[in-house]
């Protein structure tokens, strides 16, 4: 089984693209032959400081290696670096009708988001994620419950793109995490976390063990006393009982009776020592991985020649296919 999967270099990550990607390709990465992208094209879709973006690419190589992707098991690179991903996405708009891209929900909310930057690349967004996916003739794609229409929408236009040329490309399946595909914000347990809302909203995989207390006692949470999982009617509790379950292991409905009599200020500060305490590792990761700049390039230079040959092959396919050879 082929896997690929891909995050944004634009900022802190934070525990929502852990828990609802990179746990599920720590896993995938022992079964699968994994290729994991770092998506700098996609990230200047949305505001960002040129001048930043390298440090940011970097950053990301450093949190998937903090956080166990092993290079020996696994590809991985910078999208940038691969040419093909650019060509192949001009190739599928010429067969992806406007209203498929225009009714994308994260098109829709990015421009809200950004009014001042709504670009063609926002709403081209999903064909370049189509290509980096069937690039690598791609089976399954691990990601949060927010990508899961664009991965749908990859699965159609590899449908047409088969039926009208012939067939070159598998049609790839949406993998989402067990529990934990849509962590909501620390601040507005009713929008999802989010890298690009601002600090307060989420926990870094690298915060501080006091910047993370700070965080947590300052989520905003429900009114009344009851710490009981319902995400309609208690979102801020349920949110954080979620992240609780994840990352101790204890069962919700356990969690619920243990801080049956206590107020949300205790569930907050248990909370906050399990995250501290699970987070310390990476924070060690990342300080050693800091210092070895020169293993990060070769690790990235390894990925970036494998994968390229892969999408040199599809390419080569698909060019003959639609008759530019
Ligand atoms: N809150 C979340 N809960 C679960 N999974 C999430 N993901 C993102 N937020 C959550 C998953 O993380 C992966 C990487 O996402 P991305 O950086 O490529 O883009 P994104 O979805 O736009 O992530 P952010 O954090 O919201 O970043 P910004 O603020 O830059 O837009 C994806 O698999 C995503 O599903």
């Amino acid at each position: 089984m082929r896997v690929f999967s891909g995050i944004r270099p634009t900022g802190e990550l934070h525990i929502g693209n852990y828990l609802g990607a990179i746990r599920q390709w720590i896993e995938l990465q022992e079964k699968a032959e994994c290729v994991f992208c770092i998506v700098d094209l996609h990230a200047m879709t949305t505001p960002y400081k040129p001048g930043e973006l390298q440090k940011n690419i970097r950053d990301l190589a450093i949190v998937y290696l903090a956080a166990g992707l092993d290079p020996e098991k696994c590809i991985f690179f910078v999208q940038s670096e691969i040419k093909e991903h650019t060509e192949l996405a001009w190739l599928l708009g010429t067969i992806t009708p406007l209203g498929e891209l225009k009714r994308m929900t994260q098109f829709k909310e990015k421009s809200k988001k950004h009014l001042e930057y709504i670009n063609a690349g926002l709403l081209n967004y999903p064909l370049l994620m189509a290509a980096d996916i069937l690039l690598y003739q791609t089976d399954a794609v691990p990601v949060g419950k927010d990508q899961k229409q664009h991965v749908e929408l990859t699965k159609e236009i590899a449908r047409r793109f088969n039926n009208k040329f012939g067939k070159v490309f598998k049609e790839p399946k949406v993998l989402l995490p067990k529990v934990g595909e849509k962590i909501m914000s620390l601040q507005n347990p009713k929008k999802k976390m989010s890298k690009t809302d601002g600090p307060h909203g989420y926990i870094s995989l690298f915060d501080a063990p006091e910047e993370i207390k700070k965080k947590i006692m300052a989520t905003v949470t429900d009114p009344g006393r009851n710490i009981r999982y319902d995400p309609l009617k208690k979102p801020g509790i349920s949110n954080l009982l979620m992240i609780y379950h994840i990352f101790s292991g204890e069962p919700i409905k356990k969690l619920e009776n243990d801080f049956k009599n206590k107020g949300y200020a205790e569930l907050k500060k248990s909370l906050a020592k399990i995250l501290i305490d699970s987070l310390g590792l990476f924070r060690e990761k990342k300080k050693e991985l800091d210092q070895r700049e020169v293993y990060i390039k070769e690790v990235l230079d390894r990925g970036t020649k494998k994968a390229r040959s892969l999408a040199a092959l599809t390419m080569e396919n698909v060019r003959k296919k639609m008759g530019i050879f």
